[in-house]
């Protein structure tokens, strides 16, 4: 796509602003095992043992403002022994991550809030046996003091991709999630004052992370917005 800006801009077929704009993978923060895929995607985790990894957006959202996140999701193609899943993390620090295997990467991480999409039961973490979802805050990752759920979702380990939307309102202070146009879950919650100390202001990230047991774990950037698009499927999938 670069290549072809670059050519119509010598050509005087495109103003030169439009080829000069940046690719959207300098707006991101990679950590840990994180790559960019030849299809413009982060691979945050390979099937293997122990991986974990990251991406953080590095200009902050306005809770102030109503705002739509649309990514797509890939959460492995192992469903009965895939792990661990994956986070979406609000937190006011930017690049900051939390405990990886069961954690994902967002355990102990403080303030935060995070949806987890969790595709492999801790027992000792009061998991359903399914794959869920949950909102979380402050890195505790137990369940007893989720802001919403565990919610049990169709098994996510499919080896496609998933349209992931983040929806926030800030008038009834409500956080939304949808998977493939499907709202999964939701809370109302003064995320500003309860969570945040009064901070506005937060970085959003993604994280995922593998244990003993392991799964390729993947992140597309797809928009962000001030409210969804109406629902496409996702154009890369297989
Ligand atoms: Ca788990
Ligand atoms: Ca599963």
């Amino acid at each position: 796509m670069a290549r072809y800006l670059l050519l119509g801009s010598l050509l005087g077929l495109f103003p030169l602003w439009l080829s000069a704009q940046r690719p959207f993978y300098e707006d991101f923060t990679l950590q840990g095992d994180t790559y960019l895929t030849e299809l413009d995607c982060f691979r945050l985790t390979e099937a293997e043992i122990y991986a974990s990894g990251s991406i953080w957006y590095k200009r902050p959202l306005s809770l102030l403002e109503p705002f739509a996140i649309e990514l797509s999701i890939l959460a492995g193609c192992e469903d009965a022994l895939g792990a661990d899943g994956m986070v979406f993390v609000f937190t006011p620090q930017t690049n900051q991550l939390g405990f990886v295997g069961e954690g994902i990467g967002f355990a102990g991480l403080r303030p935060s809030v995070g949806i987890e999409i969790d595709t492999w039961e801790n027992e000792h973490l009061n998991d359903p046996s399914k794959d869920h979802l949950a909102i979380m805050r402050n890195g505790w990752v137990g369940h007893q003091r989720d802001l919403a759920g565990p919610v049990v979702i169709p098994n996510i380990e499919d080896c496609s991709l998933h349209s992931l939307i983040i929806l926030w309102e800030p008038g009834p202070k409500r956080l939304a999630v949808l998977i493939d146009g499907v709202e999964r879950i939701a809370t109302q919650h003064d995320l500003v004052g309860d969570i945040f100390g009064g901070r506005t202001e937060v970085y959003w990230g993604v994280t995922a992370a593998t244990g003993r047991y392991h799964n390729i774990h993947e992140v597309c950037f797809d928009r962000l917005g001030a409210r969804p698009l109406p629902m496409s499927p996702p154009d890369r999938a297989e």
